[in-house]
């Protein structure tokens, strides 16, 4: 500050000028917005839509993603979880064809926890040799970490991974008045190895789990919306009934909570997302299973959890996402029932 004073106390002033030679200012142009780039991602998901009673999220995100000029999407994967792989990579493939960009490829991936050898982690592989991705972890994150066991050295190429898993200690996860056995940690129960090398290998890790999902519902009067829509929207439709009909009967709830949509929000509009970053871990605790049909495994006395929390005693760190604005469900209709970008498609 001091050499700054120096400085202008040296300058010499100026002179006033006759008025007669005043040129007019220069026109400014107005300074435009400069667009960024889109965000190259890479999504890794276990698609079941219509598949009767499984979960239709995976495919809402995929399509909200794909209408997203904020997000490139680069490669999907398929992965075991909402149902068997067959199902999900038919189904992933079936929604990318259809609604996704024209050349996208799709990889298939593990058919179960711990398989790391499969066309998905060569794939996955290979684009992060060509460059940085961020990877939207929509499933069991088997399929990053069998990237993770051949290949460490690509850690540093994950340039963010977000995933739908994670609690808070303590936390259950509960739906309606109707379920208080909750439910499990679906994604991180299926292969809890997958993300135990996911904090080992230190890449930055973004959750938004399903205490974040839980604030937004889909109802019967969004899948009206979505019957009227453009053909994706109009396939959603009719792909979700008995998902929407599971949640009314088990929860007697209206509606459904669109989990994998939250992993996309994050990254289309951070603005509407409140996320902490704190300690993360993984720690076995006493089984919270109550209800087979729900969560799963009643055999084992324990079982792991992946828990975020401020006064968790380790360095790795996780954010982790809590709260979304309200605005974030129109947010996402808007996604879904867009035009298709892509003139290719119907
Ligand atoms: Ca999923």
């Amino acid at each position: 500050m001091i050499a700054l004073a120096l400085l202008l106390s040296c300058q010499p002033q100026p002179q006033p000028q006759p008025e007669a030679e005043l040129q007019p200012e220069p026109e400014v142009p107005p300074v435009e917005a400069v667009a960024q780039p889109p965000l190259r991602v890479w999504i890794d998901a276990d698609c079941s839509a219509g598949v009767p009673k499984r979960d239709i999220d995976d495919a809402v995100a995929m399509i909200q993603a794909f209408n997203s000029g904020e997000l490139d999407v680069v490669g999907i994967s398929t992965v075991f979880g909402n149902a068997a792989l067959d199902d999900t990579d038919r189904l992933g493939r079936e929604v990318t064809t259809r609604f996704g960009p024209a050349t996208l490829p799709v990889h298939r991936g593990a058919a179960q926890a711990a398989e790391h050898d499969t066309p998905a982690v060569a794939a996955l592989i290979a684009a992060l040799e060509r460059e940085p991705l961020t990877i939207l972890v929509l499933g069991p994150a088997t399929n990053i970490a069998g990237v993770l066991a051949s290949r460490p050295d690509l850690a540093v190429k994950m340039t963010e991974v977000i995933a739908v898993a994670g609690r808070r200690p303590g936390q259950r996860f509960t739906t309606g008045t109707a379920n208080a056995k909750g439910h499990r940690d679906f994604n991180f129960e299926q292969d809890a190895a997958a993300f135990e090398s996911l904090l080992a290998a230190d890449v930055p890790l973004t959750l938004t789990p399903w205490e974040i999902s839980s604030e937004v519902w889909i109802t019967d009067a969004e899948i009206e919306r979505w019957a009227a829509g453009p053909a994706a929207a109009r396939w959603l439709a009719q792909a979700v009934p008995s998902w929407i009909d599971l949640w009314k009967e088990r929860f007697e709830v209206p509606g459904f909570n669109p989990f994998d949509t939250l992993a996309v929000g994050y990254l289309t509009h951070p603005q509407l997302f409140t996320c902490d970053t704190h300690p993360v871990g993984i720690e076995r605790h006493p089984n919270d299973v109550t209800d087979p049909a729900m969560q799963g495994d009643v055999t084992s006395p324990d079982k792991p959890y992946l828990l975020v929390a401020a006064r968790l005693p380790y360095t790795r760190t996780a954010t982790y996402c809590h709260t979304v604005d309200p605005s974030f469900r129109e947010v996402l209709m808007q996604r879904l029932l867009v035009e298709a970008a892509d003139p290719r498609k119907p």
